[in-house]
């Protein structure tokens, strides 16, 4: 299997039918910029919000959204991991990337030691992340992609296409608690946690409402099992080596029973763990670029546990989101570890 990391200089033919420009440019300026302030608008907690096809969505990421819905044609030999912020992006790029890759690279010299996950797959809808970036279109197949994009505002050659997607959730209440904290490192006057947990229960926050994105690629891994994984950080947490096997079974790359005789889906799990990652030079001190904002790598290091909203969230509040994401998930078979 070829490793992600290795771009081709030459795109191969199949790559210049598909996407030998650069989306952007086919969308003119003027066009852009008149679409997205027709947009219902908010003030979000760092930037403003636009109302785009169901979902708010940070205006500066509408123009490349657009073009992504206009242009991006998967391979079927593509995974897309699929995740809304924070709900493990980081964690779910590194275990991907370690599984895919792991006749590539042995796991005492591996790019995960010296370069954050964001650098080892790229986002297909925020393009350059970290000194190393790899720029998706010229990835060598099977290409490992990643995206924050809701189902439904994906071009339909996604669902028309082989390839699969990932998709990874986790409990809204530790996703508010950790976006806040994330956003509050970038932006030390942030508003409070309160006003931005009220935001966050309109569903006013990035990729938001929270529960549609969850619902909407929940649906789709009911419909389309052997194409959409739907996991949950706290699966991950609570049966890492589990969720490591069936994640490598759905990419089409199991581990035999010699692998498994031979611990390399621990090595996976150790090498991708909180504690190794946020213990790495680059994820302490490097800095990287996503979206044209520049961010140190170790903001997405946090404290990677389940259930931290418990030293954040209030009772009220807590009762209050596991309600409302109840409500909206009711009937779905969806569901989140609740206090209700
Ligand atoms: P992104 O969507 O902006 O890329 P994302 O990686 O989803 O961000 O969010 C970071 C969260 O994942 C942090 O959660 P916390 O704020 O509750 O701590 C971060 O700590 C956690 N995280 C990052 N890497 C790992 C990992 N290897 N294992 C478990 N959790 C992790």
């Amino acid at each position: 299997m070829d490793s992600p990391l290795l771009l081709s200089s030459v795109p191969s033919g199949a790559q210049q039918d598909e996407e030998d420009h650069d989306p952007i440019k086919d969308l003119t300026v003027q066009e852009q910029s008149n679409l997205i302030s027709s947009l219902p608008k908010r003030e979000g907690w760092m930037r403003v919000l636009r109302r785009y096809q169901g979902f708010w969505i940070s205006d500066v990421a509408i123009p490349r959204l657009m073009a992504i819905q206009a242009h991006f044609k998967p391979r079927p030999t593509d995974v897309i991991l699929v995740t809304q912020p924070k709900a493990g992006t980081t964690w779910l790029k590194a275990l991907a990337f370690a599984i895919v890759n792991r006749s590539n690279y042995s796991f005492s010299q591996h790019p995960l030691l010296s370069r954050n996950p964001h650098e080892c797959v790229p986002f297909i809808d925020l393009p350059y992340v970290g000194g190393h970036a790899a720029d998706y279109k010229s990835l060598a197949q099977p290409r490992l992609l990643a995206t924050h994009i809701p189902y439904s505002l994906l071009p339909a050659s996604v669902a028309d296409s082989d390839c699969r997607l990932v998709y990874l959730c986790r409990d809204p209440k530790d996703v508010l608690v950790s976006l806040w904290h994330f956003m509050k490192a970038m932006k030390p006057e942030i508003m409070e946690l309160s006003p931005a947990f009220e935001m966050f229960c309109d569903g006013a926050t990035p990729y938001g409402p929270v529960w549609e994105h969850n619902l909407e690629y929940w649906r789709e891994s009911l419909r389309r099992p052997e194409k959409v994984l739907f996991l949950k950080y706290e699966e991950i947490v609570a049966e890492p080596m589990r969720s490591v096997k069936s994640l490598a079974e759905f990419m089409g790359c199991p581990f035999s029973e010699e692998e498994e005789r031979d611990g390399a889906v621990e090595e996976v799990v150790r090498l991708c763990s909180f504690e190794k990652l946020s213990s790495m030079e680059v994820n302490k001190r490097g800095v990287g670029l996503m979206g044209g904002v520049t961010i140190q790598q170790a903001n997405f290091f946090r404290k990677g546990k389940v259930g931290d909203w418990v030293n954040h969230l209030s009772r009220d509040m807590a009762e209050r989101l596991d309600r409302l994401v109840h409500e909206k998930l009711n009937g779905s078979g969806l569901t989140f570890q609740l206090m209700l």
